[in-house]
């Protein structure tokens, strides 16, 4: 039997680029062209016009041993070189790399020359470290520039990078520095965080206090928060003492093209945190191609804003290595967006003339649920495209997002992809694509996507199934840190180990309407069951956020005597929509009948919660499996990559 989601909503709305946006687009329709042409021809052009290369490469792919890949293999390239050097010698050394702008207001320009010689200083304290090619450095750091700096300086001597977000536990760190066996942890005393340091050093200290100190050999400390720290002086080291006085000549070697990168550890949705294997060549050229394509970068004119942690993928990708290959102006800032006035984000916005921003839905729901005038009191016409990734974004808040941040005319991207996929896979091409809100719309030209049911056979018509990425791209992960049958079974094996039914499985629902563009569902993982109905959480989270009352809104199906699962919702209200309901009760009531007359019947919620915060990772995703524990009365599991992790608490109080 196949098995597939149930297709419920319908989102009719649709929105055709402008003649002058289109006139002046990076993208034309010669790309879809080309790559359907000849996809490995494509993606080899992309390679050769966007990266510059020590040693030339003749292959493209090699992929006579699925499912490791190797691209470009026998050519050379280092990273950092593509990232900064060649642009100063391009003669676009004065050009801003980083508006930087720390929480309490500081703030420094950081240029390309300036970048590349704080590049070339840290390089050459690593190397005086010991740190040599292959080896694995920890990151654990705030929003600040010496982030980009540490990531630039391993990539530029072929060490590996493993960022953590600052703020994850001494527990986290210490596993995923013993995981990967780090000889060098680079951190911060501290930094600011809703008006407050939060300390990163005490942190470090405790994780290696549990790893026995392990393979760490030193710690270097970037000089942020001033607050009190302990000192180990036969280990630790102070940046400012160390790279401000080391040499700025550095000369960079080509590495292979299959030489690794970084690690970033992922949480599956259980068991151990995977470690994530990226290398260089593939990964740096689908990053450059999709940031500019995607975003319409004219890194001439551009102030582009990507609002993402640096210990997330998208900070790897499209803060660091995507725009500073493309040589673009950004911004970078370490804080929150509500420190310390609700209106920050909108007065850096102002500030710096963003023309491009990249956020995600979470952000953008938390916005709408404090309403519009806090951005309208800020100048935002600079922007001329908006993005946004991390999770499904509801047609209700795309449309805000466009009206009240984009004016109601500039395009706004859905960009769906993975910490696996490396960089963007399905996205509007704006200039091209005819927008539809909530969907993230078509593969990026190279990319070769399907969706299947369990079985692996196509899905009937517009159902939903499961969305598998058919061939090879440049940037797709290289394994699992350590765990090559890991990185087998979880992404190659879901339809069986037949080479034709080897392909990629995300692990996460989708379906394609008519036009042929795709709406992603949720994780699979969070599709719920009614009755013999599979729904997915994305299209009924939706249709909450669809009524004027709610600005967030998370569903979870719980155990249920009659229907199997139930469905369980739990709302956020915009703050000004409070006065107007009256009772909670009403409240519940009223969006359980909403969304049974807009979706039907089997969809109506059983029950539906009123808080005030949902559970949340670090880059904002939703984590519905607490919400799960929850609602089916059991105790609550771990929190420990919650961004709060006593939130549960807070919102258990309100359930009950
Ligand atoms: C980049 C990133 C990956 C998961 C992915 C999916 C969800 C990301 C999305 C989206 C719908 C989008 N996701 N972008 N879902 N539309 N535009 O988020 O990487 O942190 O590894 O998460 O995020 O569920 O599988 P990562």
């Amino acid at each position: 039997m196949t098995v597939q989601i149930d297709h419920a909503l319908e989102e009719i709305r649709r929105f055709r680029p402008s003649p002058e946006f289109a006139a002046q687009a990076v993208a034309d329709e010669h790309l879809y062209e080309a790559a359907r042409a000849d996809r490995l021809g494509f993606w080899a052009d992309q390679a050769r016009e966007l990266l510059r290369w020590e040693k030339p490469f003749t292959r493209t792919l090699d992929w006579s041993n699925p499912p490791f890949a190797k691209w470009f293999d026998d050519g050379e390239l280092n990273v950092a070189v593509n990232c900064l050097d060649r642009h100063v010698e391009a003669g676009l050394g004065d050009r801003v790399a980083l508006h930087w702008e720390g929480e309490p207001g500081d703030r420094r320009d950081i240029t390309y020359a300036e970048l590349t010689d704080e590049v070339k200083r840290a390089a050459n304290v690593l190397t005086e470290l010991g740190i040599g090619e292959q080896d694995r450095v920890a990151i654990y750091l705030p929003m600040i520039p010496e982030a980009v700096v540490a990531m630039l300086a391993c990539a530029r001597i072929g060490a590996i990078h493993s960022v953590v977000f600052g703020g994850f536990s001494a527990d986290s760190l210490a596993s995923r520095i013993d995981d990967a066996e780090a000889s060098l942890v680079i951190t911060a005393d501290g930094g600011y965080r809703k008006g407050k340091v939060f300390p990163l050093k005490p942190v470090v200290d405790e994780a290696l206090a549990k790893t026995d100190g392990g393979t760490v050999r030193n710690v270097l400390v970037v000089r942020r928060g001033e607050n009190e720290i302990d000192w180990n002086a036969e280990r630790d080291l102070w940046w400012h003492e160390t790279v401000a006085n080391a040499s700025n000549e550095h000369v960079a070697k080509g590495f292979d093209a299959e030489h690794p990168l970084f690690i970033l550890y992922t949480s599956g949705t259980t068991g151990k945190p995977k470690g994530i294997l990226h290398t260089t060549g593939g990964y740096l050229t689908q990053v450059a191609f999709t940031h500019k394509a995607v975003f319409d970068l004219h890194p001439e004119r551009d102030v582009y804003w990507c609002t993402a942690d640096v210990g997330w993928i998208t900070g790897h990708s499209y803060v660091v290595y995507g725009p500073l290959a493309n040589a673009a102006t950004q911004v970078l800032y370490e804080g929150t967006p509500d420190t310390p006035h609700p209106g920050r984000w909108w007065e850096i916005v102002e500030r710096y003339k963003v023309s491009i921003l990249y956020t995600a839905p979470t952000a953008i729901r938390s916005f709408m649920k404090m309403g519009r005038q806090i951005p309208h009191s800020f100048n935002l016409r600079s922007l001329r495209l908006l993005g946004s990734v991390g999770e499904p974004i509801n047609p209700e808040a795309w449309i805000w997002y466009r009206h009240v941040i984009g004016g109601g005319s500039i395009p706004v991207v859905d960009t769906w992809w993975q910490t696996e996929t490396g960089a963007i896979m399905i996205s509007a091409l704006p200039g091209i694509t005819d927008l539809k809100p909530g969907s993230a719309q078509v593969p990026v030209p190279g990319v070769s996507i399907d969706i299947l049911a369990d079985d692996g056979d196509p899905v009937d018509g517009e159902n939903g199934g499961l969305l598998v990425v058919t061939e090879p791209w440049p940037s797709m992960l290289r394994g699992i840190w350590g765990d090559p049958e890991r990185f087998k079974e979880t992404y190659w094996e879901k339809f069986g180990t037949a080479p034709d039914k080897s392909m990629y499985f995300a692990g996460d629902g989708a379906r394609r309407d008519e036009d042929g563009d795709i709406w992603l569902l949720g994780r699979v993982d969070d599709v719920m069951n009614v009755s013999g109905h599979r729904l997915s959480t994305a299209e009924i989270e939706s249709s909450l956020v669809a009524h004027p009352w709610t600005a967030e809104a998370a569903v979870v199906g719980a155990a249920d005597e009659t229907t199997g699962q139930a469905v369980v919702a739990f709302v956020i209200l915009k703050q000004s929509q409070e006065e107007a309901v009256s009772t909670l009760e009403d409240v519940s009531e009223v969006l359980r009948k909403h969304v049974a007359t807009q979706i039907g019947a089997i969809a109506r919620p059983r029950q539906v919660f009123v808080v005030n915060e949902l559970p949340k990772t670090r880059s904002g995703k939703i984590m519905r499996r607490l919400l799960r524990d929850l609602a089916e009365g059991r105790e609550v599991g771990d929190t420990t990559t919650l961004a709060d992790t006593s939130i549960m608490q807070v919102i258990s109080s309100q359930v009950r």
